[in-house]
């Protein structure tokens, strides 16, 4: 059987953006790969974090992973933090890993650009304890959404310098990225991504939005003054994304979707669109209260770091030896 890992940074409550980009698809390939799937905290604190709160939402993270369907027998779920591994190979692949390279990280040219100063050197490096998330397990795949890509790029770079200094230890693992989905934008500007850290609270849908709030939200999108429904990602981003929201979530083409709607209003489009994703957090929100009131929240974590452990400690073991760690 094949292998997939991915992770996603609880920063901030999960979003929509999140569950069509990333989460779903791990929920989608569970049964025909072996799956593992962890809750990315270390990279959670390149930026500080309210403690009580980064607290919650890790454990909001987990119980949103099962409520969506990941399944503690099939996949291996997981908190970074509970496989010392990571941290350790993170460190010695930052030491395979030139600054010219993170330098040219989108994310980080992005912060760079924004001026805000005090960068922490954990954000700076991020890219190599990502690859060091990966390389642990040896992937054959990664599942992530479209902003990740360039991530997952390095981490091959970095896997084939290590494997042509030493010799063969990590298998090149491929980025899976989706194609419709795979970058949400934000509804309030359709030319940004959906994002957990939105501002304005009223581009982003979170898993756990009150319907209402959601519904509303849908709504008032931004969308165009073309006034015709039709796909048209270039002057009409914010309508191209509300269908494809639709699209990812009901399994229809965007293109039936479209010509569906083609001689409605946009109210008519946008009450659809709130429909389908109202039925899905419906669903999910049920789900999450159910697995939060179980209880198995814990035994699940450890027993997920425990079989996540078993290979992370292999692949250090060994990438200690060959680099000469140990006598
Ligand atoms: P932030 O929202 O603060 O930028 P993030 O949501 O991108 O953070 P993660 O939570 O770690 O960071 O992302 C987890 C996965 O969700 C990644 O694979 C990422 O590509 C995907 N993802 C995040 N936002 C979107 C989006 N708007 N559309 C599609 N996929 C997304
Ligand atoms: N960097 C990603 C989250 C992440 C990840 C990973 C995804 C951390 N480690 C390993 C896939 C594989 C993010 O910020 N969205």
């Amino acid at each position: 059987m094949k292998r997939m890992v991915s992770g996603i940074k609880p920063t901030g409550s999960l979003t929509l953006g999140n569950y069509i980009g990333a989460l779903r698809n791990f929920v989608r390939y569970q049964d025909d790969y072996e799956m593992i799937v962890f809750i990315a905290n270390l990279h959670c604190i390149t930026e500080y974090q309210d403690p009580a709160q980064l607290s919650k939402n890790l454990k909001d993270a987990v119980a949103l992973y099962i409520a969506c369907g990941l399944d503690p027998k099939k996949s291996t779920i997981f908190l970074q933090t509970d496989v010392p591994a990571h941290a350790t190979l993170g460190y010695i692949l930052s030491c395979y890993t030139y600054m010219g390279e993170l330098n040219r990280m989108t994310q980080f040219k992005d912060r760079m650009a924004k001026n805000e100063g005090n960068i922490s050197a954990g954000m700076y490096t991020y890219p190599c304890l990502m690859a060091a998330d990966i390389l642990l397990y040896n992937p054959d795949y990664v599942p992530v959404g479209d902003d990740q890509k360039q991530h997952v790029e390095l981490t091959r770079d970095i896997a084939a310098r290590f494997n042509n200094k030493y010799t063969e230890t990590f298998k090149m693992p491929e980025p899976l990225v989706q194609k419709v989905g795979a970058r949400i934008m934000s509804l309030s500007d359709p030319s940004k991504k959906m994002s957990k850290s939105d501002e304005t609270n009223k581009g982003c849908i979170y898993l756990l939005d009150d319907l209402k709030a959601a519904r509303k939200k849908i709504m008032s999108a931004v969308t165009d003054s073309v006034g015709a429904v039709q796909l048209d990602k270039v002057n009409q981003p914010g309508l191209y994304n509300l269908i494809e929201i639709a699209s990812s979530l009901s399994g229809r083409s965007m293109e039936e979707i479209a010509e569906e709607f083609k001689d409605q209003g946009y109210g008519s489009l946008k009450r659809y669109v709130a429909d389908v994703v109202c039925a899905e957090l419906e669903k999910i929100q049920k789900r999450y209260q159910e697995v939060l009131d179980s209880g198995i929240l814990e035994e699940v974590m450890a027993e997920g770091a425990k079989k996540a452990a078993v290979i992370a400690d292999a692949t250090v073991a060994d990438v200690k030896k060959k680099i000469g760690l140990q006598f």
